[in-house]
């Protein structure tokens, strides 16, 4: 080989080790396991493959398989061997339906308890042969059980004597992207749009199976593919062919392809002069759309509705109300078996009160009127995804009306794509939070997963953190909240601790020395965020538009509930917005177990404290420190938080290739930074106010609250 050769060979070698761990593989590196007696063991119970029934679906999990361990084991795996000479130790796949039927009559008890997308992971015996069998009710079944089996090695776990039976509890599991069709991403911190609608439907860009795949791994079973704030054009024909050609490449996956409809779209595209829901014109303009995207598009899952919120158009434009405008899609989707998602995410210009009440007011008097075919989607919290919220009190209050979990993966109040906050934690507190409405543990987990009504239509949609950059999310570290997301869809009852485990083991090593103060540092991460963002239960008093950083100053935009003084409402007394029965009486939304409990200021957890009321800077905190000491020690806290996050990850650097290891590191840093721009902003102007002095433990701020305050961004991303 002469030099110049060699010299290709070697740019080669180092180009392919630089993209090896750029983080584009998620959570499914499939690393070799270097362990030979653990490899070795699991060599031992998977000589050969064998699939039954050859679908589309059957074949991507074989070939996951086929990928994976051969990845994580170092041996190629046959599949496609003759069925009748199966031996000892042979990994079987195949659906209810396709399997023989001496190994599916083996299973018939786990067949009994799963649902269409359940699966059963088995260790059998058949002649006197040793055989793991993936199988399921449906092909997407199998490939849900393909995935679970790749994990168990993934995280190192025993493959012996398997019994592995587990389904979702959870039909509708979505991803909402707020996507735009010119590839802008609204509150998107992960570079453009993946959906390149421009070339489409021609060209089929990689990424679009490599997502299809990533979701599948984790259970997301649908995709809601544009923004909430939506563009009528998605329904025109020329950009109907683009969405089938990504609902074909997502189908043999599970998923299935949602829209967002514009509810003006009959006007905008259809040349209708109204979109009354009421409009014979109108509800025929919707039922023959619908036909002609079920034409194309066969298991389209439905529509998703943002209506009468933030300027949208609605059926109250016509005074009609959401009952009426759900109602008119929800009937056009229904013959197909389509559903509709209405978004409760509204909150009146004209009403200045408590922009935290609005949501319930309008939606609890409709309880009952909604389709079957309808899910009302909710956000976790009454206001807006912020760091920390109160569960949404209309959980507690609408048994009659399937109610569907929002929460927002992509970090529009955290900090964007730079701050590592693991999320989980802040889905599992709404998650786990009790409701009341039937008693005690009634809990939110149970609302939505529909066993506390007996619902049957369940859902929970993440707002996505996906964009084109090459490690999706921007942040390596966020990829956990698109995986525990999806987790937490499939069973909102699994731990975050759980999740945390699974994902660092499967992205980045099962070392112990790494895993455990990984996990520790991702479980404070939130606690972390929220002590240097907004503790003791203050929200909403970040930057205007972008919400980049702090503006408890802010009080100039044209709606009341758009500033930030609005909601933390400091003043010479205190501090915080008084929703107790002497305030907004917010506290009156939920049962009256938890509204007491919120309305008393020694019960009201301190998490919430600012949330539910207004407080003197004297008042004493369950530590002894007054309010104001307690407050700007919860700051420095928040700060000292992620230096010893940034620490940690200092110290793991042997456990990890340099690449993600490198721009974590230069992420955390920022976030520190950011994190004391935080404390000293908030501080600086909140002292204004106290007129208190910070207590001992809080350092300095070094500059000016002028100062911040002069501080501008202009081109914040995702706005
Ligand atoms: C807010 C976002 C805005 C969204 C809106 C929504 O600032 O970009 O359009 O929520 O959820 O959080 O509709």
């Amino acid at each position: 080989m002469n030099r110049y050769r060699l010299l290709i060979l070697f740019l080669c070698i180092i180009n392919l080790n630089s993209f090896a761990k750029d983080g584009y593989k998620l959570w499914l590196q499939y690393d070799f396991i270097e362990n030979e007696s653990l490899r070795k063991e699991y060599q031992s119970h998977i000589k050969r493959l064998i699939p039954f029934g050859d679908s589309e679906t059957i074949n991507i999990g074989l070939n996951e398989l086929e990928r994976g361990l051969s990845g994580m084991l170092g041996e190629v795996y046959l599949s496609k061997v003759n069925k009748s000479n199966i031996n000892d130790y042979v990994l079987v796949l195949g659906s209810k339906a396709s399997l023989s039927h001496d190994i599916s009559s083996l299973l018939e008890k786990e067949f009994n308890t799963i649902n269409e997308e359940g699966f059963i992971i088995k260790s059998i015996t058949l002649k006197g042969k040793k055989q793991i069998v993936i199988s399921g009710k449906t092909d997407v079944g199998v490939l849900y059980g393909v995935f679970n089996f790749l994990r168990l090695i993934q995280t190192n776990k025993s493959i012996k004597n398997l019994s592995i039976v587990d389904a979702p509890k959870l039909k509708v599991r979505v991803l909402n992207h707020w996507d735009n069709l010119d590839r802008t991403v609204e509150r998107g911190y992960s570079g453009a749009s993946i959906w390149d609608w421009h070339r489409l439907p021609d060209y089929i860009d990689q990424r679009y199976i490599d997502y299809a795949r990533a979701n599948a791994s984790i259970g997301i079973n649908g995709t809601v593919l544009n923004n909430v704030n939506a563009n009528a054009l998605i329904l025109t024909p020329q950009y109907l062919e683009k969405v089938k050609a990504l609902a074909n490449i997502f189908r043999p996956y599970g998923i299935k392809v949602y829209l967002t409809a514009r509810f003006s779209a009959p006007i905008e595209i259809g040349g209708l002069k109204t979109a009354d829901p009421l409009d014979a014109g109108v509800i025929n303009w919707w039922k023959d759309k619908t036909a002609e995207i079920y034409k194309s598009i066969p298991d389209f899952g439905g529509f998703l509705v943002k209506a009468n919120s933030e300027g949208q158009p609605g059926p109250q434009n016509y005074d009609r109300n959401h009952v009426d405008g759900a109602n008119m899609m929800a009937e056009a989707v229904a013959p197909f078996g389509g559903i509709v998602m209405w978004r409760a995410f509204v909150y009146s210009e004209h009403d200045a009160n408590d922009r935290a009440k609005q949501a319930y007011t309008e939606f609890v008097p409709y309880d009952g009127q909604f389709k079957d075919n309808v899910l009302i989607q909710v956000k976790n919290g009454a206001i807006d995804f912020q760091p920390r919220e109160p569960f949404h009190p209309m959980f507690g209050a609408m048994p009659k009306t399937p109610l569907m979990m929002e929460f927002q993966i992509t970090q529009e109040y955290l900090g964007c794509s730079t701050h590592s906050v693991f999320l989980p934690t802040m889905y599992k507190e709404v998650l786990d939070a009790d409701t009341y409405r039937k008693g005690k543990a009634s809990t939110v987990a149970k609302v939505i997963d529909g066993t506390l009504d007996n619902k049957k239509l369940t859902g929970m949609a993440g707002v996505s953190n996906i964009g084109a950059d090459r490690n999706w999310t921007g942040n390596v570290f966020l990829q956990a909240n698109w995986y525990g997301f999806g987790r937490l869809a499939w069973n909102p009852y699994l731990t975050s601790e759980n999740i945390a485990d699974e994902w660092i083991k499967s992205t980045f090593s099962n070392a112990n020395d790494f895993v455990q103060p990984v996990k520790e540092f991702m479980l404070a991460s939130l606690e972390a965020t929220v002590n240097y963002m907004t503790p003791l239960g203050l929200h909403h008093i970040m930057a205007t538009g972008h919400h980049y950083g702090p503006g408890p100053w802010v009080s100039n935009l044209s709606r009341p509930e758009w500033n930030p003084v609005y909601y933390h409402k400091a003043d010479a007394q205190g501090i915080g917005f008084d929703r107790s029965t002497s305030g907004s009486n917010a506290v009156e939304q939920y049962a009256p177990e938890v509204a007491k409990m919120f309305n008393d200021l020694n019960t009201c957890p301190e998490e919430f404290l600012l949330w539910f009321h207004h407080v003197a800077w004297d008042y004493k905190l369950k530590n002894g420190k007054t309010l104001w000491d307690g407050m700007a020690l919860k700051y420095q806290e928040g700060v000292n938080q992620v230096e010893a996050m940034l620490k940690t990850w200092n110290a793991m650097k042997p456990y990890v290739d340099f690449q993600r290891y490198n721009e974590v590191k230069m992420l955390l840093n920022i976030q520190y930074k950011e994190a004391k721009w935080w404390r000293d902003a908030c501080l600086l102007y909140f002292q204004q106010y106290s007129k208190k002095t910070l207590p001992k433990g809080v350092e300095a701020p070094t500059k000016t609250l002028n100062y911040f305050e002069s501080l501008k961004f202009p081109f914040a991303p995702g706005n």
